[in-house]
Parts: structure tokens; C-alpha cells; sequence
């Protein structure tokens, strides 16, 4: 192959990370102009170089002529996500779409690589529209935590730099990194749970004080002013104790005191 060939081998690829990038980044606009939380954090999409596409040919044994379909990440994009959970809402989404065609799933964060890698790759496959008609082209969708895309960033460069020759004392150091990462996911994660329930139980908390509130302001418009005022009185002290579960309970009472109050009224 000629390196005019190339050009025009390469073209369909070109065009399909442009078209994913602007796609992905357009789904993290939309989250946000709904005010919705976004399971992308950043997009980015490389074409293969030509000397890892020979490299790599040349590992797998892939003929010159089916390097269509024997390499797979000739066009890559990379998704990353602030949790994990986000990248399997995302993987949700991605088999939802009707503009790709998932072909088959790695998932590298359960069965992480020997050297500590952990990212889910998806290959998809994804028309592009040509001057000569339509043309599918083989696509890797990478999907990883930023914890995940720090030590995959930086091993990269590392084995980039010393190829085979990374002594092995590093490659162990390496491993205990890739794992310190993922102990640093699920801390996060965790910790994040946690928040989201705290926010639930403020919420919970808002709902039955207003609720409450409104059935004494009720209890009053139906002429039980005494009731109302022991109801005041109760809720006085429970909201200094701060007891949810017994402001659940008040306000259970409260609702019945109300229905007797309706009925007598009717
Ligand atoms: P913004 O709003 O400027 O950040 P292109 O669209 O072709 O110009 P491409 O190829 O996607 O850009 O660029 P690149 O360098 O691969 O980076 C893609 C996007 O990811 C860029 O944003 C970077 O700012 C963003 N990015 C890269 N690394 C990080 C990172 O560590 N953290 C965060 N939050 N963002 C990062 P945009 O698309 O130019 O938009
Ligand atoms: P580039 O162009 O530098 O991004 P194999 O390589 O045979 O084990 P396969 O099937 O070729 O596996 O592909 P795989 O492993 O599913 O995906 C290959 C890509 O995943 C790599 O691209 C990396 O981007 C990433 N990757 C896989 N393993 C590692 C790893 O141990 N460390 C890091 N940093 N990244 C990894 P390339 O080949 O590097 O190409």
C-alpha cells in the first residue's frame, strides 16, 4: 500500500471519530440542558497510527487485505466517567441507539489485563455516509473512570517509552497502582451513595415537616384549636430531637385527627 492508499483507507475512520466525538459530547449537552446528572464527564477519539495498524496486523496475523475487520480500533473514541456505574448506564445507552450496532463487549473492570488495565470496551459497528454510498466501518468505544484513565494515561506513556524493557519491579508497582485506583472507584462510589441517601432522607425530612405544618394550619380551619395546639406542642420537641420516626408517627395522628375533624364537619 502506497501512502496515497492510506489517505484514502483511513478517510471512512476520520470521519466516523468526528461524527461519535460530536455524537457523545451532544449526549453530555443534552443531560445537562435538562439539568440532569451526566454520565460523561469528557469525550476524546484518535485515528490508529499507521505503524501501530502494521504492528498490530503483524501480532494478530492479519493479512493486509482484511485489516477491515481483523483490527478493530482503527477509529477509537474515549468516553470518561466520573463512577462505574456510570459507564454501565452508558454501555445501556450505546446498545439502545439505532445509529451503531454493538458487535461484542470486553469488560475490562471485571476481568481486569495482567497489567492492571481496567476500562469496558465496546465494538460497535457504525455507518458512514460517503460520496460512493454507505460504508460500515469497525469502531472501539472505550469507556473508564477518570481514576482508570489517570493510571491507563500514564502506564501507556510508560510502556510507550520502555516497550518490553519495563523492569518488573515497576510492573508489579504498576499492578498495586491499577488496583489502589479501583479501591479509589469504589470508595468514591460508595461515598457518593451515601450523599444521594442523605439528600433522600432531607427530602423526606422537608415533605413531612411541611405536611405537618399544614395539617395543624388545617386541624385550626376545621375549629380544633386545642388539638391543633397539642399537635404544635408535640411537634415542637420532636423537630429539637430531630426524631424522624416519631415525626412519621405524628403525623400519621395528625391525619387521622384531621379525617375525624372532616367528618364531624360534614
Ligand atoms: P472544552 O469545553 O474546551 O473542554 P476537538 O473537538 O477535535 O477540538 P478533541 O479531539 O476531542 O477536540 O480534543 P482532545 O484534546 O482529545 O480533548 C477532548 C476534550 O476533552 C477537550 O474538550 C478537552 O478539554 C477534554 N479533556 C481532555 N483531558 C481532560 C481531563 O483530564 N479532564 C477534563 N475534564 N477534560 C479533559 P473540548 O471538547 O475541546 O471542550
Ligand atoms: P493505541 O492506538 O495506542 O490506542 P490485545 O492488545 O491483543 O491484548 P486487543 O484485542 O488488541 O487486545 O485490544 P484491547 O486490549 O481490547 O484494546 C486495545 C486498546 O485498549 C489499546 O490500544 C489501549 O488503548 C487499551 N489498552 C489495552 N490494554 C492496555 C494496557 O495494559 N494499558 C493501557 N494503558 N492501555 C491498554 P493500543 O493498542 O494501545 O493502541
Amino acid at each position: 500500500m502506497d501512502s496515497r492508499d492510506w489517505g484514502r483507507f483511513l478517510l471512512p475512520y476520520e470521519q466516523a471519530v468526528e461524527e461519535l466525538k460530536v455524537k457523545f459530547k451532544t449526549l453530555r449537552t443534552e443531560f445537562k440542558s435538562r439539568d440532569e446528572y451526566t454520565p460523561i464527564e469528557f469525550v476524546t477519539g484518535r485515528i490508529k497510527r499507521i505503524s501501530s495498524i502494521l504492528e498490530k496486523a503483524k501480532r494478530l496475523n492479519v493479512p493486509m487485505d482484511k485489516l477491515e475487520t481483523g483490527i478493530e480500533d482503527i477509529a477509537g473514541i474515549r468516553i470518561m466517567c466520573q463512577f462505574v456505574q456510570d459507564i454501565h448506564r452508558l454501555s445501556a445507552l450505546i446498545r439502545a441507539r439505532k445509529d451503531m450496532v454493538v458487535v461484542y463487549e470486553k469488560d475490562y473492570i471485571t476481568n481486569n489485563k495482567e497489567s492492571g488495565y481496567r476500562s469496558y470496551h465496546i465494538i460497535i459497528e457504525y455507518p458512514v455516509q460517503t460520496s460512493l454510498g454507505l460504508k460500515p466501518v469497525l469502531a472501539e468505544i472505550q469507556m473508564r473512570t477518570l481514576a482508570m484513565n489517570f493510571w491507563a494515561t500514564i502506564e501507556h506513556s510508560l510502556n510507550y517509552k520502555f516497550k518490553e524493557h519495563l523492569p518488573s519491579d515497576i510492573k508489579v508497582r504498576l499492578q498495586n497502582a491499577a488496583e489502589a485506583a479501583y479501591q479509589l472507584d469504589q470508595e468514591m462510589a460508595s461515598i457518593r451513595d451515601e450523599i444521594i441517601s442523605a439528600q433522600q432522607h432531607f427530602e423526606d425530612k422537608t415533605h413531612l415537616v411541611s405536611r405537618v405544618l399544614n395539617g395543624i394550619q388545617d386541624l385550626y380551619y376545621y375549629h380544633r384549636i386545642r388539638e391543633a395546639a397539642q399537635f404544635q406542642l408535640k411537634f415542637n420537641e420532636l423537630w429539637e430531637t430531630e426524631d424522624m420516626w416519631q415525626l412519621k408517627e405524628l403525623s400519621q395522628e395528625l391525619q387521622e385527627a384531621l379525617q375525624r375533624a372532616k367528618r364531624s364537619n360534614s
